[in-house]
């Protein structure tokens, strides 16, 4: 069971919590709640972790609920999760998928409707709607009628309420949507808030915060988007909207003098938040978007911020970066004024994993730009030295003697641009497959060519975890293999990655000063954060690319800077934030 079937498992079971009795069962429905948000968000496998007997180290499970995911894996099933589901009708769990269809509203339309069938109940909901009888149900009207069958049509479209998006799309949401709001004279400053600040590899939602001096008149403003499709809520300081494209869009108005407050509220995560409000409460305050309730001479008193850094200091601690926001230690480390220095988009000074168009017939695909527009777009962004890293020639189609002529060809074309641009350093890389033997694509005279080998898993990506580690760790044992690329082959929203033994590989990485790569490409972005984080605890060396197959794409940059932020990465860390001695000195160095 993968860890998204969990998810939606403990979801169905919180939902049946719910249908029951709301009231009686209210922490049960937040435990499972917590625990599939937390199943969700994690990279390693619950199931890894039961049989290496970790399960306890999932944050946000509880002991119980750990309890009945080691009879699941163990047994397949759940004799309590069987009873509790058992209570609700069957027909009822298909709705739930349907976004903005809670619990309660989904049970009450079975019940009246008496649908029976799991596998038709859509339909049955579509057709009674289309017919006008959900209109005169008690509590529902036509304008509820007219949202359920809409809901039903996008889903149809494939919208599920776990449709998140990848951070580029998101962004570009969030841009034209503040572009907008400038435009009011009541808009003082906008800000894109919630997971997007936090620049979490998929978003939920965009969320927006403005300060303004006229609350109602920027929510106006807001509800009158001229591409939005609807409005969800609309309230004195905040609103929701779903814009054409069926994407959510939230609010949240305050006055200028509260903008600290309402910034550090709505970045979230609620996980840090929650945190931070324990805190709080253990001095006798209360936190919220408008500031912190403190007794001061007896009185109750609100006491307001303007900035985060004003906020988060009268909690005793040092403002804390919004990428790492999740509660896996921040607040420790700001109580005790030791965060680390993450690393920044400026401190990065080259980039590596680039596909020129540079005809060397690769199996994969070829880059679209030439290797002089590459280089003239590097040396705009500053960078002091970039590495090729075209994919190999196929070896299909080429005897190693074509190979090794197809490398050289190459190398004479970076050689050309290199003589006329000597402010940038350009290295000789190819981007080459490890093959499922754990061989490398092309032999040790073609691999001579090189200054260093990118290599990667593109082919047989369903191996047991033990072979595929051992064909990684083969492949990056060649001398010249200095950098593994997009190290778990997920691609966001399509497929996980494949198995690895992250323990060992680390290990392996570390002794022999591999880096792994945080590839920046947004469907990619993989390294994740989490993995990340375990390999800058463990001293591993890490390297953002952009696999740009244009020269724009280079821009990609940003998004893994985001990830190494979230990953807790320093420039120690990063090798590609070194200066070209020390980074030149690590690539060409043979252990
Ligand atoms: P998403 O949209 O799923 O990618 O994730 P977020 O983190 O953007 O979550 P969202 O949109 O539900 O809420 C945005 C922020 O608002 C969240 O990060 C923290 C704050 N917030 C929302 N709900 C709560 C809550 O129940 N308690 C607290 N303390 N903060 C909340
Ligand atoms: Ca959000
Ligand atoms: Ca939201
Ligand atoms: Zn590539």
């Amino acid at each position: 069971m993968t860890n998204q079937e969990i998810s939606h498992l403990l979801r169905t079971i919180a939902a049946s919590y719910a249908i029951k009795d709301e009231k009686k069962h209210y922490f049960q429905i937040i435990a499972y709640q917590k625990a599939a948000d937390a199943i969700e968000k994690t990279t390693t496998e619950a199931k890894d972790l039961y049989k290496e007997d970790k399960l306890a180290t999932l944050p946000g499970v509880g002991p119980s609920i750990q309890a009945h995911l080691s009879e699941l894996f163990r047994t397949g099933k759940v004799k309590h999760f069987e009873t509790v589901l058992k209570e609700v009708p069957p027909a009822v769990f298909p709705l739930l998928d349907i976004p903005s269809f809670g619990p309660k509203k989904a049970f009450k339309l079975v019940s009246v409707f008496k649908f029976t069938n799991p596998k038709t109940v859509i339909d049955d909901l579509a057709k009674i709607a289309e017919s006008g009888k959900i209109a005169d149900l008690e509590g529902f009207g036509e304008k509820s009628q007219a949202d359920i069958l809409r809901a039903v049509q996008e889903y149809r479209l494939g919208k599920t309420k776990s449709g998140r998006m990848v951070l580029p799309y998101a962004n570009e949401l969030a841009e034209k949507m503040l572009t907008y709001l400038r435009k009011s004279k009541y808009v003082k400053d906008a800000y894109a808030m919630g997971s997007l600040r936090r620049r979490r590899d998929t978003i939920g939602d965009v969320d927006l915060a403005v300060t303004s001096g006229k609350l109602d008149e920027v929510i106006k403003h807001f509800v009158a988007y001229p591409y939005k499709d609807r409005v969800i809520e609309k309230g004195p300081q905040t609103s929701s909207i779903i814009i054409s494209g069926g994407k959510q869009i939230d609010i949240m108005v305050l006055k200028p003098e509260l903008a600290g407050s309402l910034l550090q509220h709505f970045t979230g995560s609620k996980a840090h938040n929650i945190k931070l409000r324990e805190l709080a409460l253990k001095k006798g305050w209360s936190l919220s978007e408008k500031g912190i309730k403190q007794t001061y001479q007896g009185k109750k008193v609100m006491k307001t911020y303007d900035t985060e850094e004003k906020f988060y200091k009268a909690l005793s601690m040092d403002w804390i970066p919004p990428e790492i926001r999740e509660d896996t230690g921040e607040i420790e480390r700001a109580l005790k004024h030791d965060l680390p220095p993450l690393i920044e988009l400026k401190d990065i000074k080259g980039d590596f994993h680039l596909h020129s168009n540079f005809p060397i017939e690769p199996s994969h695909d070829l880059g679209a730009d030439t290797i002089k527009t590459m280089v003239d777009t590097a040396k705009q962004r500053g960078y002091s030295y970039m590495g090729f890293s075209e994919h190999n020639p196929s070896t299909g189609n080429h005897t190693a003697q074509q190979i090794y002529t197809l490398t050289q060809k190459r190398n004479n074309e970076i050689e050309k641009v290199q003589k006329s641009n000597k402010s940038i350093r350009i290295f000789k890389l190819l981007e080459t497959d490890i093959q499922p033997s754990g061989d490398l694509a092309i032999d040790e005279k073609a691999l001579s060519l090189l200054d260093a080998a990118i290599v990667s898993i593109h082919s047989v990506f369903s191996m047991p975890k033990e072979q595929m580690t051992k064909r990684i760790i083969k492949g990056l044992s060649r001398p010249k293999a200095k950098i593994l690329a997009h190290p778990t082959g997920r691609i966001i929203n399509e497929r996980s990655g494949y198995e690895v033994d992250w323990e060992e590989l680390f290990a392996f990485a570390k002794s022999h000063k591999k880096a792994l790569e945080i590839n920046a490409w947004p469907t990619r972005l993989d390294l994740p954060d989490e993995i990340v984080r375990k390999a800058v605890e463990k001293g591993v060396l890490l390297i953002i690319d952009t696999d740009s197959h244009t020269a724009s794409q280079m821009d990609l940059m940003q998004y893994g800077v985001s990830v190494a932020r979230r990953g807790w990465a320093t420039k120690a860390n990063i090798v590609n934030s070194w200066p070209l001695d020390t980074f030149t000195s690590w690539l060409l160095n043979r252990e």
